[in-house]
């Protein structure tokens, strides 16, 4: 089975929302406060799923329309408790919590107080003291309201929010997925109905993301900033727009710092160029000995009246990169890079997709570990902190919006387009400005054999292409009647898995053709996107039998002697799939999920995890230079 994926590559944007999502960050002028903790919880059984907006249980506290339960918020709700039945509940889900705002936030007018939902899944709509102050459709991206106003009415009540969730997929969402009736009384118990998906992960659901309550001053604010950089010789160059909301006339000044704080340029203005002498560049992990390199950017609004001076500081991370792409070559600063690397999932035991800040943190050093440079958001965007670790650490990153699964003929229509286009716009909007992000990845395995004037995701390339205005390393989409809008063909292959299982023998000839044949097509580099074989940890055959370690290894290493003759011509990368096992529905090919993670899904290592290990200190030696600290393996 040869598979392609759809990508778009960096990375300045013309964006269709009127408002930035700038990441709640604490200044001077800024105050965040963290909602996380035990929400109350109930899930709608009822037949309609609609009991709770018939009942309008938004209009006072959760307990006193019905029995609720704990839920910690981030988590998916799914594996939280022993009950089978939320396991796979599909439908609305009711959380909700009563804050203690601080009394200045409410007294003074001149605050904006802004709710903020990291991620939620799937559709949510979000009321503050049974008032409904927003609604988002999508499951992977941050979404806001401002709620000061609401607040404000009865200064004295505690501030009661309330957000109800959906995570049902229809031939519109993205991903996609459908409501499947099974009418039949002599075979299914009355009302039963299954949720079908067309991707290969379980569609946990819930509050994923941190809820946070955060200010900025109301009479003007900074609402975007877009960065983006380029350097000649020794000077690095700072491109940003800053944009600016509010009635108020303000003055801009805009302050560049190095790691010890020291101001390297400054500007004023909406928009401009700030000039960094002796500019240390953003590196990718072990391709310097110093990665990760980031500035801080400070955006000071500052308006005076007769009165008395108000102000807003926002502090953004950054990093001084370039990315091109030839024909042969993905250029880091001009230097090649190769992705050796990992597909990852937002996925663990009980959490599910709920953000965790340990998991995230062993999986870095894991990642750091086994020498990966580089990951794919597979098959959705990640938590904003993920990439902020990535900004800090070197690790490049493919973001993928949750375009998987597109295999439907009806999820090909207008609907389903500007569906999709409102998503890449927010995922860019939300992570522009990081310099770990290199590209942009519009679908996973679209049925790209529709015609293009058919093909939803086609059209989203072309129109996505149109939204990054190319300002500077802008790389284009992939597949086969998109290949004029992207830079980099990615493919995914299982040669002697799901094609000939068994069989190694045919990968050195199947992958080798794989490769002429796409850069004959297209001339455009290529990056291994998924390659790999589910692994029983502890099951082992020798010779390798399919499911064993020995089997794992063996895929691996096949496939690596392959890499190895087409990284000299046009190959740029390989990711493993999957750095970790995770959880999918149940069927008759996956047992207990997907096991193809050469970590297991408690994230202990297989065999193939010291095969990569090898693999990838040996790459990053030939092209790279090795950090200090890897002197003191300790230290990872
Ligand atoms: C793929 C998909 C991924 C699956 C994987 C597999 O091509 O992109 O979502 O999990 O294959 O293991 O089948």
């Amino acid at each position: 089975m040869l598979r392609v994926l759809c990508l778009l590559a960096v990375v300045d944007s013309v964006l269709l929302l009127d408002s930035g999502m700038l990441f709640p960050r604490e200044s001077a002028s800024r105050e965040v406060k963290e909602l996380n903790g035990l929400w109350a919880f109930r899930a709608d059984i009822s037949p309609s799923r609609n009991q709770g907006f018939e009942e309008a249980w938004y209009k006072s506290r959760l307990i006193e329309s019905g029995p609720v339960i704990d839920m910690p918020v981030p988590a998916s709700y799914n594996d939280i408790t022993q009950d089978p039945s939320l396991r796979t509940f599909t439908g609305w889900v009711w959380y909700e919590r009563e804050v203690v705002v601080p009394t200045r936030w409410i007294t003074d007018e001149e605050i904006r107080v802004v709710l903020r939902v990291g991620s939620a899944h799937y559709y949510s709509v979000v009321w503050v003291n049974g008032v409904k102050v927003t609604e988002h459709n999508g499951g992977h991206l941050p979404f806001e309201a401002e709620i000061g106003s609401v607040i404000r009415k009865d200064p004295t009540a505690k501030c009661r929010i309330t957000i109800a969730v959906n995570n049902t997929l229809t031939l519109e969402t993205l991903p996609p997925g459908t409501i499947q009736y099974m009418n039949d009384p002599t075979r299914y118990p009355k009302g039963f109905f299954v949720q079908n998906i067309f991707f290969d992960f379980f569609n946990y659901a819930g509050i994923h993301r941190s809820v946070l309550l955060y200010t900025t001053p109301k009479a003007f604010y900074v609402d975007d900033i877009t960065v983006v950089t380029d350097f000649s010789d020794n000077a690095g160059l700072v491109n940003y727009k800053v944009s600016v909301k509010g009635s108020a006339a303000a003055t801009l000044k805009l302050t560049l710092m190095d790691k010890e704080g020291h101001c390297v340029a400054s500007s004023s203005g909406s928009v401009g160029a700030l000039k960094v002498a002796d500019v240390k560049l953003w590196w990718p992990y072990l391709m310097h000995e110093n990665p990760g390199y980031l500035y801080s950017l400070e955006v000071h609004l500052t308006a005076a009246n007769d009165k008395s001076t108000s102000e807003d500081v926002y502090l953004l991370p950054v990093g001084i990169r370039t990315v091109k792409v030839s024909s042969t070559q993905f250029l880091i600063n001009n230097k090649p890079f190769y992705f050796h690397g990992v597909n990852k999932h937002e996925d663990s035991d009980i959490r599910g997709k709920g953000f965790d800040w340990p998991l995230i943190v062993k999986d870095f050093n894991l990642m750091k570990w086994m020498g990966a440079n580089s990951f794919r958001t597979s098959h959705y965007p990640y938590a904003e902190e993920i990439l902020q670790m990535c900004d800090q650490h070197g690790i490049v990153v493919i973001d993928e919006c949750p375009g998987v699964g597109i295999k439907d003929i009806r999820s090909f229509g207008n609907a389903s387009l500007t569906h999709h286009l409102v998503v890449m716009d927010e995922l860019v909007r939300r992570d522009k400005n990081h310099p770990s992000v290199v590209m942009w990845s519009v679908a996973n395995e679209p049925a790209s054999e529709m015609p293009p004037e058919n093909n939803e995701h086609a059209m989203a390339s072309k129109h996505f292409q149109d939204l990054i205005s190319p300002l500077q390393h802008v790389a284009r989409c992939v597949f086969f009647p998109q290949a004029p809008y992207v830079d980099v063909v990615c493919v995914n292959s299982y040669f002697s898995w799901y094609h000939d299982p068994g069989y190694l023998e045919v990968i050195p000839i199947q992958l080798n053709t794989q490769f002429e044949d796409w850069y004959a097509k297209y001339q455009k580099p290529i990056i291994q996107s998924e390659y790999g074989a589910d692994t029983l940890p502890g099951l082992h055959n020798d010779p390798p039998l399919m499911f064993t370690e020995e089997y794992q290894q063996a895929v691996l290493q096949h496939y690596h002697n392959v890499f190895d003759q087409k990284r000299k011509h046009y190959v740029i990368g390989e990711l493993i799939w999957n750095f970790a096992d995770f959880m999918t529905v149940q069927g008759i090919t996956r047992v207990v999920g997907n096991k193809k993670g050469v970590f297991t899904r408690q994230r202990q290592p297989k065999a193939a995890a010291f095969i990569l290990k090898e693999r990838y200190w040996r790459l990053a030696n030939e092209t790279g230079k090795l950090p200090y600290w890897t002197k003191y393996p300790c230290s990872l």
